[in-house]
């Protein structure tokens, strides 16, 4: 079993509960398990240490102030081959580049407002879970 972690972006969160759920019953479906989740807001200064490779990229600033712009929902997940698996389930970066039926196809609305993240490697996703949900002993 590996790990990896996914965020759903504020205005999937602001959206309601409906596509939260969906959300979180197509990642159970394609065969994750949720080891933890919670909805929080990040601060600015959370936000940019999670965003930190790409502090020196144009839109960093704009990043950093959608991702704070209001409550995501963080979300431990566990299963073989987790980080390319839930790679997959997400689809591209743009949303009009991924592929159909992806999360980002379903609920993406552009560049930005991409529905999720995912985490892109294993050091990644330890990084992610550690700076959302603390350190496990
Ligand atoms: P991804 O790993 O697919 O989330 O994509 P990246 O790590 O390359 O980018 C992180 C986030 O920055 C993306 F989710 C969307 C945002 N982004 C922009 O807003 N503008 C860009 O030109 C590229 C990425």
């Amino acid at each position: 079993m590996s790990e990896t972690f996914l965020m759903i972006k504020p205005e999937v969160v602001s959206a309601g509960a409906q596509p939260i759920g969906a959300i979180l019953e197509l990642v159970q479906r394609s065969g994750f398990q949720i080891r933890n989740l919670v909805q929080r807001q990040l601060d600015r200064a959370l936000a940019q240490e999670f965003y930190a490779v790409h502090r020196e990229r144009p839109f960093f600033a704009s990043l950093v102030s959608y991702i704070s712009s209001g409550p995501v929902v963080c979300v431990h997940l566990e299963r073989d081959d987790a980080v390319r698996r839930l790679r997959e389930l997400v689809g591209a970066t743009d949303p009009a580049e991924a592929a159909a039926g992806t999360l980002r196809f379903l609920y993406g609305r552009s560049l930005q407002e991409n529905a999720v993240h995912a985490s892109d490697s294993e050091d990644s996703a330890r990084r992610e879970i550690s700076l959302i949900f603390g350190r496990r002993p």
